[in-house]
Formats: C-alpha cells, sequence, structure tokens
C-alpha cells in the first residue's frame, strides 16, 4: 500500500516536472506569474526545519535511558556514524568534482553568478557551534547551534532519569507531529516544483534540465560505491562478518527504505533484519538503529555535497578551499539534523545553499528529480545504521550481563 501511494506521489511529481518544462518552454518568462507558487513550497519547508530538528534530534538521543549506557556506547556510535557520514561527503565531493553534474548548466548565463561567501576559520566556526543563547539560535534559525543544543538537551534529560521522563515524552511526541507535518507539507511538492521550475524553464531555457540526469546518475553511483566500499570494509574488519552475509541480511530493510524514501518509516525492519540476520542484540538494537535513524544519513551527506557542488557550477561559483571543507562540515552536521522521512533531505539542501550563500533558485531544478536521488540516499542511511548497530555490537560481547549488574532504568 505504502509503494502505491509513493508510487502515485512519484508520478505527481513527474507530471509536474514535465508540466513544468513544457509550460515554462511554451509560454516563455511570462510563466514567472505563477513564481509565488513555488516562493510558497519554499517558505513551507523553511518553516519546518526548526521544530523538526530540534524535537527527533532531543528524543533520539534521549531514547537511550541511563547514563552508563549513553556514555560508553553511545560515544562509540556516533564516533562510528560521524566517520562514515564523513566519508560519504568526502566520496560525494570527489565525485562531484570528477563527473561535474552542474558543468553545462547555462542558468549562470541568465543571471549574474552571485559570490559565494568567504568562510570565517573553521576554528572561529567550529566553536560558532557552540550557542551562547540557545533561544536566539532558535529564532535566528542558526541550525548548526540548534543541533548542539539539542543533543545536549538529549543528554541532560538522560543524566536527570526519570525527573525528565515528562520533557522526553514531549519531545518524542513533538517529534511524531512534526513528522506528520513534514509529510503533509511534501505533499505539496508536485505544486511546489511545478512552481519553482517553470518560471525558471520560461527564464533560463530546456538546456538548464538537460545534466540533471548526470546529477541523479552522479548521486546514484557514489551512493552505491559508498555502501560497497565504506560498509564492507567495516563489518569486516570490525566485526569480522562476511560483507555479503550483512548485505544479504540487511536487504529486505535496504529495499523498504528505496520505496518509501523514509528511514523512520523504515526502522521497524531495519531493526527485525539486524536481529534476525545480522546477529544484533535487542538491547543494542532499540538504541543505536533509532538513534541512526536520527541522526546517521551517510547517503544525504553524500547528496548534499554533490548538490552543493552542483549548484557551484551550474551558477559559475568558484569555491574556496575553506569552503569546500565548509561543505564537508555542514554536509556531516546537516546530515545529523535530517529527519527520516521523504524528501527531508531537500529540506537540508536549503541550509546547505543558504550558508555557503548560493542561490535557492537551484533548489528548483533538484526539486524534481530529488524523489530519484532520495531512493538511493535512503537505502544508504539505513544500511549505515544497521551497519554501525553491527560493528558496535561486536564491541559490546558483554552487554546484557552489564545490564542486568547495573540499576538502569530503561525506557
Ligand atoms: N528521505 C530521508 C530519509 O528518510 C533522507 C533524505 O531525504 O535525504 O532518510
Amino acid at each position: 500500500m505504502a509503494k502505491i501511494k509513493n508510487m502515485s506521489m512519484l508520478s505527481q511529481i513527474i507530471v509536474a516536472f514535465v508540466l513544468a518544462i513544457l509550460a515554462g518552454i511554451i509560454i516563455g518568462p511570462d510563466i514567472a506569474v505563477i513564481a509565488p507558487l513555488g516562493d510558497l513550497f519554499l517558505r513551507l519547508i523553511q518553516f519546518i526545519i526548526i521544530p523538526l530538528i530540534v524535537s527527533t534530534l532531543i528524543a533520539g538521543v534521549a531514547s537511550t535511558g541511563n547514563m552508563e549506557t549513553l556514555g560508553r556506547i553511545g560515544g562509540k556510535t556516533i564516533l562510528y556514524y560521524i566517520c562514515t557520514t564523513f566519508i560519504a561527503v568526502t566520496i560525494g565531493l570527489i565525485a562531484g568534482f570528477l563527473f561535474s553534474p552542474g558543468t553545462g548548466v547555462d542558468i549562470s548565463s541568465a543571471s549574474d553568478a552571485p559570490e559565494a561567501t568567504e568562510t570565517d576559520g573553521i576554528i572561529s566556526v567550529l566553536l560558532n557551534i557552540i550557542p551562547t543563547n540557545p533561544i536566539e539560535s532558535l529564532s535566528s534559525g542558526d541550525i548548526l547551534q540548534i543541533i548542539f543544543f539539542s543533543i545536549f538537551v538529549g543528554i541532560g534529560i538522560t543524566m536527570v532519569g526519570q525527573k525528565a521522563e515528562p520533557v522526553y515524552r514531549f519531545f518524542d511526541g513533538f517529534a511524531e507531529i512534526m513528522y506528520k507535518i513534514t509529510w503533509v507539507i511534501m505533499k505539496l511538492i508536485p505544486i511546489g516544483v511545478f512552481g519553482l521550475l517553470a518560471p525558471i524553464i520560461g527564464e533560463y531555457g530546456l538546456s538548464v534540465l538537460m545534466p540533471l540526469i548526470k546529477l541523479i546518475s552522479v548521486v546514484a553511483v557514489a551512493c552505491i560505491i559508498h555502501a560497497l566500499v565504506t560498509y564492507s570494509i567495516a563489518v569486516k574488519t570490525f566485526a569480522k562478518m562476511n560483507p555479503l552475509k550483512f548485505f544479504k541480511g540487511i536487504a529486505p530493510a535496504s529495499l523498504v527504505a528505496f520505496s518509501t524514501q523514509s528511514s523512520s518509516g523504515t526502522l521497524p525492519v531495519t531493526i527485525k533484519c539486524s536481529e534476525d540476520h545480522l546477529s544484533v542484540s535487542q538491547k543494542l538494537s532499540s538504541f543505536i538503529l533509532p538513534l541512526g535513524a536520527t541522526i546517521n544519513m551517510d547517503g544525504t551527506s553524500l547528496y548534499l555535497s554533490v548538490a552543493a557542488l552542483f549548484t557551484a557550477q551550474a551558477f559559475g561559483v568558484e569555491l574556496s578551499i575553506g569552503q569546500i571543507l565548509m561543505i564537508i562540515l555542514i554536509g556531516t552536521l546537516g546530515s545529523i539534523g535530517t529527519a527520516g522521512v521523504p524528501g527531508a533531505g531537500l529540506v537540508m539542501l536549503t541550509l546547505v545553499l543558504t550558508t555557503l550563500n548560493l542561490p535557492l533558485e537551484a533548489l528548483a531544478l533538484i526539486a524534481g528529480v530529488d524523489r530519484f536521488m532520495d531512493m538511493f540516499r535512503t537505502a544508504v542511511n539505513i544500511t549505515g545504521d544497521a551497519s554501525g548497530a553491527v560493528v558496535i555490537n561486536a564491541s559490546e560481547p558483554n552487554l546484557d550481563d552489564d545490564a542486568n549488574d547495573s540499576n538502569s532504568t530503561t525506557r
């Protein structure tokens, strides 16, 4: 049923994409009259980013149950996820530079290419992630500070334990509400694609779209390479598991993720595959996999780096080394804050382009084909989550005994 619904959504997006091209070509620049439809969609996307990130991250981190578990396992898990995400972003950048998906897009000839902002030194960028006033970060929409704040509130809830239970329940419920609102807004993608794309085609012409197949292919191939190479090495080296056994074991979940484009929606299958086929202990899978579905998105981070390069290439913006390093940082941290729902990566791409001061118009082109890329990145997201569960599981052979000894309060 979910697959059929998704397919109808998918066909709506394809129809909107084709109609936008036809309307843009036939009507030309006058099609700009429908631009407010695109602006509406863009504003709705920007409206959900913050509440979505705050609730999913706080609930995800706080779901551990006791400090001892959090300290030991959480630290290993987050380290593993950050490493694989960093590798994914790097693979995305290499693929983006090698295949230049944005080159040949003549969008820059139609408007002055904006200069990408010079970023501060990396130290001040990292220090700036720590909010001096979380309320101000929330109101100003400083996403990196919001991610930092949310993770520490989650840790704080765990440190307090039972007394903070109501707070945990609040954010857990709020996260569900935000997933639902995101899901509703994603239903407007066809209208948004049409309202964003048609004026661009009308103004710039069909040539803008030709390189998009290249964009999808670069994202898809890079995702497959990342999954096959990185996760094979990880499970082989740290869990002594045959990669074939791993991919065969997680395949049902990867396929569900591919067809639903939702890490959260696939979570029950990911947990079942990890426990039944990959011998991950239940105590671990119930912590690592929901945390992974919340904060670990290798496919998304890879997509963000390719899409950022695509935009810079399409608008003729020369990126400095500082800006490229910023893509790695933002792509890694941005994917942490991406929700496990369809199209969430597109929401996060808004942040990446804004932070790098790259034109948001690029979203119009990317939105039309985003669903196709979302299939690959979501499948990689959950496969990466499972690889983490397998690796951490192998490093905790006595987990259940420890748990019986400690008087931990579990949720
Ligand atoms: N669809 C998101 C997920 O569920 C990923 C994304 O949109 O980038 O993981």
